[in-house]
């Protein structure tokens, strides 16, 4: 047990050092300290003449200490720079420290450096030394000619702490261009018989994190992918990565290949100040060079190309240690005269940035030259476009239209047109960090009729005309929705825009300018609209009284009350008391006294704190834990389930119904696949389990889809790992408000009547109001379910995610189960949203079948 955990404090009393005993000795002549007057005031002058003495010499001492001998204390600064090197030619003896060539091109280097320095006196006067870390062939394209070398190496200098600016500035200006700095053509020479060809330099302050003096353990792996592979964090995936290491992996293709690293697992810790990975288009970790920085679980492509035939891997990590690391693969691909770019003539057709969807190469340019029909323009959309930050000018990374520069990552669905037979589109990439990059369409079109039979939106789209004025912005600019006369069952908004009447007051701000959201309590101004329908003044909210008598004025305030009384909309304690604080479980406060709010909770989270669907989105691994893939044994997936505990699951008892000849409702007919991120490719994580038992509700209408619920025991517990996880239950009382966001995922097809993912999806959705689902779905929709859904269409559940979570992030990011998939009319639809299970309904029911 550490002192911390046994309660003990440091206290000098009960330390055995403390010597207790201690006391001041007695003056010697007790006399001398009587007062006396005259004596005394001559004393106080004498005393504080010796102290403004002492004061003007430490003054004079701190200034001469600031401006002479601070400027003297110095510190060590170390750059990494790479040095391109022509008419060298790159043997396979360079790749190893020890042989006597790289030693003696590693000394041509040294020195070389050491010349360069020479010539500025800053770097001259605090240059200690340098040392060449390793070497790769020359990139031919930028060096000219295949017979080239780069060194990679550190330089150290003492500098006093004043000068660091000055040194950070002498060090940069050596970038290139080099040629016209360093000597004739570009060559800095050292004797006649041993001149370097020397065509660039860069160099960087190497970033502090790296430095870092409680680093443990560094260590450099040499690969070389000419034959496919593996890297991955040290203990992956049993154990978590070791606190404080810095680890570097050199990759190497042969010459003319690029390096190819594409990770299938990364979960870091979120803070990147703490753990992270960084790739450079480089052997040395040279910022100038890093291509992308990550941390956390990121969810972009995390697929890296490199410019030239190395890169280098690096993983930093701080004293912690809770995260499983990384896994990825990596390759060599040939460089191809032509990978991008080139003369496009048809009427339509599309392109992308280089190695899309992978992150595109630095440096990179490629041009697109369109050329259609003389009497037609062109118009190019972009359907993805991730550039690298918005910025003026667009410097870095870009894409050029006809001499107009693009950047950023907000460009998506916005459409260019030409005002000629011709465009020009230019892709580029600088040096370094790199992107997603784009694709785009293009189409000719005749300049006097852009749109034919279509509606021509502000930015150019052209539309079904059938969607102008319907309530939904199709345009993407909502011009499809500018000026229109709203018919008889919308209304009109402030902005103009028509919406459905039965938006109103649905939560959600439909509108864009929440005009449909106001004046929706059927409260005078100045009062509180209880959840039970009751008014009361506004100023009775959060006065610690229940003056709703359903706690709703108290349920949102800083101190949870405890109530007299318990209602539908509170949260009861297992004490039998309840309380007023509106979702209280699991949220990382106590809340009852008997803490009963918190019992239970090793659920609903990501496991390392990171940290189909129709119209959505590949899910990254590990990313819903909780979500069950059920194959019927010899077919295959049918239905998806949920996590509860290391037991049981939770599913729709639709799925679980005989069919014919399909005995569905057989436990041993089943499997269940936890951990799965992908059908049919099982990994370390994936857990396949017979069913030992399936309760379905028994109160389940075939007709109605009513308590569409089941339980699945499985036949053997299972080891929870981080892609599989348990989701949080809500309380019979736990609020899912209209307008909430919530996530749907499944393996079910990815559009109505269409076929299964393979990977698993992910949607975003809303909760839908009640009222309004009933309206849209014909009354048909009962208490114990819940609509969830995007009203405009295209995100939904369908076939083969029945079963599945419907997931809620709760207050403190826990995740609940709102509801299960159960059935509706189609998949994404236009009003018509998905219809779930509601668990809040079922919370008891689960508990007394199963006792989760
Ligand atoms: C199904 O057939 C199904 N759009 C599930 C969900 C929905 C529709 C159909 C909701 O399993």
């Amino acid at each position: 047990m550490d002192l911390l955990d046994s309660g003990q404090k440091f206290s000098p009393r009960q330390d055995a050092d403390w010597d207790t005993t201690l006391q001041f000795l007695p003056a010697s002549d007790s006399k001398h300290l009587e007062k006396k007057p005259g004596r005394r005031k001559r004393l106080w002058i004498g005393a504080g003449l010796v102290l403004a003495a002492v004061a003007v010499a430490l003054l004079t001492g701190l200034l001469v200490w600031h401006f002479h001998l601070r400027n003297d204390v110095r510190v060590k600064r170390v750059y990494i720079g790479s040095m391109g090197i022509s008419e060298q030619h790159f043997l396979p003896e360079h790749e190893d420290p020890s042989s006597p060539q790289f030693t003696e091109l590693a000394n041509l280097v040294s020195q070389q450096l050491k010349l360069i320095y020479s010539k500025n006196s800053v770097l001259a006067r605090y240059f200690k030394g340098s040392t060449v870390q390793a070497f790769s062939e020359g990139d031919g394209s930028s060096d000219g000619g295949s017979d080239s070398i780069v060194a990679y190496y550190q330089s150290e200098f003492d500098i006093p702490i004043p000068q660091q600016a000055s040194l950070d500035e002498a060090i940069e200006s050596l970038e290139p261009p080099a040629g016209s700095q360093q000597g004739p053509q570009g060559r800095v020479l050292l004797k006649p018989t041993d001149a370097l060809n020397v065509k660039s330099v860069i160099s960087q302050a190497i970033d502090p994190r790296m430095t870092r003096t409680s680093l443990v353990v560094k260590k450099i792996f040499n690969i070389h992918v000419s034959e496919a592979g593996i890297v991955q964090s040290p203990g992956f995936p049993d154990s978590s990565y070791p606190p404080n290491v810095y680890l570097q992996w050199r990759l190497r293709a042969n010459p003319g290949h690029r390096v190819w690293l594409d990770f299938h697992t990364l979960i870091l810790e979120d803070d990147c100040q703490q753990d992270f990975i960084k790739i450079y288009d480089s052997l040395a970790a040279i910022e100038h060079r890093a291509l992308t920085e990550q941390c956390g679980y990121p969810h972009g492509s995390l697929s890296f190309l490199s410019s030239g035939n190395v890169m280098l891997l690096t993983l930093l990590t701080s004293d912690e240690r809770h995260f499983p690391g990384f896994r990825a693969n990596y390759s060599q691909i040939p460089v191809t005269a032509q990978e991008c770019g080139g003369t496009l003539s048809a009427n339509k057709g599309s392109l992308s940035s280089p190695f899309f969807p992978s992150n595109y190469p630095p440096k990179t340019t490629c041009v697109w030259n369109i050329e259609v029909p003389e009497e037609k323009f062109v118009k190019v959309q972009f359907n993805k476009f991730l550039m690298g930050n918005e910025s003026n000018q667009c410097p870095n990374d870009y894409v050029d239209v006809n001499g107009q520069r693009l950047c950023g990552r907000k460009l998506k669905s916005r459409v260019i047109t030409s005002q000629s037979n011709k465009m020009t589109i230019k892709f580029h990439s600088d040096s370094s960090y790199v992107d997603q990059g784009f694709t785009a369409e293009y189409e000719a079109f005749v300049p006097t009729n852009p749109c034919p039979g279509r509606f021509q939106c502000t930015n150019n789209l052209c539309i079904n005309v059938t969607l102008k004025c319907d309530g939904w912005s199709d345009c993407g600019d909502g011009s499809d929705e500018d000026n229109c006369k709203c018919e008889a069952s919308q209304m009109k908004c402030k902005n103009g825009r028509c919406k459905p009447k039965f938006w109103e007051c649905d939560g959600f701000d439909d509108c864009g300018d929440n005009t449909d959201e106001e004046n929706c309590v059927k409260c005078e101004p100045g009062e509180f609209s209880c959840r039970n329908g009751r008014c009361i003044p506004e100023k009775m909210k959060c006065n610690e009284e229940d003056d709703c008598s359903d706690g709703s004025d108290e349920s949102r305030c800083e101190k949870s009350l405890v109530l007299q009384q318990c209602s539908e909309f509170t949260f009861q304690c297992r004490s039998g008391h309840c309380i007023s604080k509106l979702n209280p479980e699991c949220d990382g406060e106590q809340d009852c006294e008997d803490g009963s709010d918190e019992d239970n909770c090793q659920c609903g989270a990501r496991p390392y704190r990171s940290s189909r669907i129709v119209g959505g989105q590949v899910s990254r691994e590990g990313e819903w834990p909780w979500q069950v893939s059920l194959h019927i044994k010899g077919t295959g997936h049918v239905c998806g389930a949920s996590v509860l505990s290391r037991h049981w699951l939770l599913t729709a008892a639709h799925c679980v119904q005989d069919n014919g000849p399909n005995k569905y409702s057989q436990a041993d007919q089943w499997e269940a696949l936890l951990g799965l991120h992908v059908q049919s490719q099982t990994n370390e994580w994936t857990v396949r389990r017979n069913i030992k038992r399936i309760i379905a509700h028994r109160d389940y209408n075939a007709l109605t889809y009513n308590n569409d619920i089941a339980l699945m025991e499985l036949d053997t517990e299972v080891n929870l790992n981080q892609n599989i996880w348990p989701i949080c239950l809500p309380s019979p009382t736990y609020d899912f408000p209209a307008g909430q966001e919530a996530w749907i995922t499944g393996w079910g097809a990815t559009r109505e009547g269409g076929v299964a993912a393979t990977i698993l999806q992910k949607a975003e959705v809303r909760i839908v109001n009640s009222t309004v689902c009933k309206s849209l779905m014909n009354d048909e929709v009962l208490d114990t379910m819940l609509c969830a859904g995007v009203l405009k269409g295209g995100v939904d559940a369908c076939q083969g995610d029945s079963g599945g979570p419907l997931s809620v992030t709760g207050p403190s990011g826990r995740v609940f189960l709102a509801g299960v998939v159960s059935w509706g009319d189609g998949c994404a639809r236009r009003n018509k949203p998905g219809v779930y299970t509601r668990i809040t309904k079922y919370r008891s029911w689960i508990k007394e079948n199963s006792g989760v």
